[in-house]
């Protein structure tokens, strides 16, 4: 194999090279005809030809790590929420424009191609897309880093809105050939469950009663223009010949058998469609701890291929827990040194001790794993042994440095002696790490604070903060061309993996000319999507309204019933004034509610039936437009985002860790509406109070109100446009044909996330954006001005952040990765 050197350049004879590449593949990869390729067939051809770039300098990274002395972080997450492949593996390639030259050659529109593909959903929300950024921007940073995951048969549930509710159906993503992954099927590790343990002098042996087989399927994650390529990992769930039942095979049963073998592979069946909440299952508890066993034999494996030896783990491996929810790597290695490779307790607790990190990515009680003893006892009797000796040396040293404090010892105990008894993973995964880091900084903040405030006391030094961020590659490359043309422009290219680079655009903020440039961009991208509403929901949008988009999760806490009570309020001043200088605004929505969340189900369906009267509504004219765009995706916050003016940001302060789409909205020149809550708050810092609109309680007025007995009634009673909007909705103005539907919203559920106090603020404040909107002028300036200022929010950072201050990994350089390129 040679050295990865691809020529790129847009020329006659590479892109005949390219042409005869895809053909290539169609024919002997696909087993088609060009005469009878579909689409998708084109697609998967220039797939395994951009794949081709990527496998060899995929190679020769690998070597480049093997010869290279440093540190490699794996990343376990329960979630990868990637998006679509092809753009991002050709930009990162450098062939882009080839590809589309040779396409259109063949008569194929790469446009058209691009939309062929799926977006796998293997990820609820923010959380998994944080990993895909992570895993983009670790390979462009040239870190040594691999993520492991599992391959979800279903991914998110697909949703549909019929007659205004939410319908989910499942999301079967592998029925839709998708060339980009290698199989690895020399790389099997057996996942035991169940069973018993029993000691052999000082020798614990556990004797499970049920054996899975995970399997690698290995994605490629090209660095944006270097050589370097990491790899995401992903496994799947194989019954081995070991679950199938003996006893119901000798009997003849082969029914019985077979179906013990579906429920085995059940593990990596379908994702939890559950956000920032928990939910106790015990097939989720077999999912967590599947992805960890495979992932560590794995890693130890590696090592012992590399190294020789497991004894300097600690020195080449760093293991970061997304959460929670890979927390049981921590058992798992310490039985496989202790229990396989015959390491002491200290020796092993030492090593794992120095080897695990963990990232918090909430605060709220609901979303705190715990699992009951009895349950991890029955799953994992072996493990459960490892986490009650983990946690009477912890307490004993606890003891020592704090002593006769009962109260302590309860109250950080890994096992919660209340009611039945509970393992608390989130302790766990603190105890056993070298560092804990929360997600933005007020969320790091409040995070030792409030749920870790014991544990910064016993560790002082362990806690500190790496703001999330996102990658520029898919978030204005990809998603916003037309930016990125002008960025060029004016700024120069770097920006792509250097983003402090956009400071320079500051520069440009009063040129008028740039102004009308970033002015005609924007409404571009509305008309784009303007173009998609209308075609999917024949509903017509004027693109010179105002965008006011809030797309995530449905949850109480993210507040779009404020939202609601805002759209509702400025419905019936419309009503009353209807002459007034009104600005035309487009409320735009889009996200799922989990299956089981009532209260978010709701919400979508008041969301449908509140749009459905004002749409209707002639004497409104036009002026308000309200959209529920269904089954939101990594694909549609792509094109959504960039339509953006106005980025709705209202979560209740002190919920909302960080959030990320806050940046990508920024980044993409929308202004922000928002409450003093996760990186808002930095995203003020940057890009100054003029150019954001805060509203709403701080932090402490929230807690302040909590302490005193909120009553969402005061206010209800106090201001009159509140107490219209919410009789409306109490009275059936939006639901005739069922006037009781929403009885148990807002005022009867207790308003628990203070949308009634932080009501009048917000809509006033968005009185001010509307004003502002008026002066076109003023509004395009603090949208570059929040262009500029967003380079702190690039994914690059923060993994660099964390490559240095937590994991201690040196990225590699250029000259280290091409020294490998003519080996093998
Ligand atoms: C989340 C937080 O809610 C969100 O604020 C944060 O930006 C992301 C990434 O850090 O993590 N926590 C969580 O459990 N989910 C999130 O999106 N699902």
């Amino acid at each position: 194999m040679g050295s990865y050197q691809p020529d790129t350049h847009l020329s006659p004879e590479n892109i005949q090279n390219v042409k005869n590449a895809i053909l290539h593949k169609l024919v002997f990869a696909l087993g088609v005809e060009p005469r009878e390729a579909s689409k998708r067939n084109w697609l998967n051809a220039s797939l395994r030809v951009v794949r081709d770039l990527s496998t060899e300098a995929w190679l020769q990274t690998r070597r480049s790590q093997a010869a290279n002395t440093s540190r490699r972080v794996y990343y376990l997450s329960m979630e990868f929420l990637m998006g679509r492949t092809f753009s991002n593996a050709m930009i990162s390639e450098g062939v882009y424009e080839l590809i589309r030259a040779a396409l259109d050659e063949l008569g194929q529109n790469l446009e058209d191609i691009i939309n062929e593909e799926g977006d796998p959903g293997l990820g609820n929300g923010g959380l998994g897309r944080l990993a895909a950024c992570y895993m983009d921007s670790l390979a462009a940073m040239k870190i040594p880093a691999i993520g492991y995951g599992i391959r979800y048969e279903y991914g998110m549930f697909r949703q549909e809105i019929k007659n205004g509710e939410q319908v989910e159906l499942p999301d079967y993503w592998l029925d839709k050939e998708f060339a980009w992954p290698y199989v690895r099927s020399s790389k099997r590790f057996p996942v035991r469950f169940g069973g018993r343990t029993w000691l052999e002098g000082k020798k614990v042996h556990w004797q499970a009663e049920e054996e899975i087989i995970a399997q690698a399927h290995d994605q490629l994650i090209p660095g944006f223009e270097t050589t370097a390529t990491n790899s995401l990992r992903l496994w799947s769930a194989h019954a081995g010949d070991k679950v199938f039942g003996l006893a119901d095979f000798n009997r003849g049963d082969y029914f019985a058998a077979m179906s013990q073998q579906n429920s085995s592979e059940n593990v990596s069946r379908v994702l939890y469609p559950d956000d920032s909440t928990y939910n106790g299952r015990e097939l989720r508890l077999r999912q967590e701890y599947f992805l960890c066993s495979a992932s560590i034999q794995d890693i130890i494996r590696r090592h012992e291929i590399e190294s020789g030896s497991c004894i300097n783990l600690a020195e080449k491996v760093a293991i970061h827990l997304n959460d929670t929810h890979p927390t049981l790597a921590i058992p798992e290695l310490m039985r496989i040194l202790i229990d396989e490779k015959g390491y002491s307790w200290e020796q092993a607790w030492n090593t794992t001790r120095k080897t695990f990190f963990y990232t918090n990515h909430t605060l709220m009680s609901e979303a705190l794993e715990t699992w009951p003893v009895e349950m991890v006892a029955r799953i994992l009797p072996r493990h459960l042994q490892i986490i009650f000796d983990i946690n009477s040396h912890f307490l004993q040293e606890v003891r020592e440095k704090f002593p006769n404090d009962e109260e302590l010892i309860r109250r950080v105990s890994i096992i919660d002696e209340q009611g039945d008894r509970r393992i608390r993973m989130a302790w766990l995964a603190v105890i056993a790490s070298s560092k804990v880091n929360g997600v933005a900084k007020i969320h790091s903040d409040l995070m030792v604070e409030s749920i870790f405030a014991d544990f910064a006391k016993i560790y002082p030094n362990r806690f500190t903060n790496v703001t999330n961020g996102v990658t520029p590659r898919r978030w204005i490359q990809i998603a916003n061309p037309g930016l990125a043309s002008i960025l060029d422009k004016y700024i120069g290219r770097k920006w792509r993996t250097d983003l402090m680079e956009l400071n320079k655009f500051n520069e440009f903020v009063d040129n008028a000319d740039v102004q009308a440039e970033i002015a005609a961009v924007k409404v571009e991208n509305k008309r784009k999507l303007a173009a998609y509403i209308e075609e999917t929901q024949g509903i017509k949008l004027n693109p010179e309204a105002i965008f006011d988009v809030q797309i995530k999760r449905i949850h109480k806490y993210k507040r779009q019933q404020l939202n609601v009570l805002h759209i509702i309020a400025h419905y019936n001043r419309i009503l009353k004034n209807p002459t007034a200088n009104w600005q035309p605004r487009v409320f735009i929505f889009a996200g799922k509610a989990a299956s089981a969340y009532y209260a978010a189900k709701k919400v979508i369906r008041l969301i449908n039936d509140v749009a459905k009267v004002i749409n209707n509504d002639d004497r409104i004219n036009d002026l308000i437009k309200v959209i529920f765009i269904p089954n939101y995706s990594v694909s549609l916050a792509q094109l959504i985002i960039p339509a953006a003016d106005l980025s709705e940001q209202i979560s209740l302060a002190g919920t909302e860790a960080s959030g990320t789409s806050n940046m990508k909205f920024a980044l993409n020149g929308a202004l922000t509406i928002g409450t003093l809550d996760g990186a808002n708050v930095e995203i003020l810092d940057r890009v100054g109070k003029e150019n954001i609109f805060i509203f709403g309680n701080t932090v402490e007025q929230v807690e302040e109100l909590r302490h005193n007995g909120y009553s969402p009634y005061r206010y209800y009673e106090q201001d009159a446009e509140l107490n219209e909007a919410i009789s409306q909705i109490l009275n059936g103005k939006f639901s005739p044909e069922d006037p009781y539907r929403y009885q148990d919203l807002i005022l009867n559920s207790g308003d628990y996330y203070q949308a009634c106090a932080d009501f009048r603020s917000y809509v006033d404040t968005q009185e001010k954006v509307a004003e502002y909107f008026a002066n076109r002028k003023a509004w395009i300036r603090s949208a570059m001005i929040n262009i500029a200022n967003m380079g702190y929010f690039s994914s690059d950072r923060s993994v660099l952040d964390y490559a240095k201050d937590i994991w201690k990994i040196e990225p590699m350089s250029e000259k280290q990765l091409a020294e490998q390129a003519k080996v093998a």
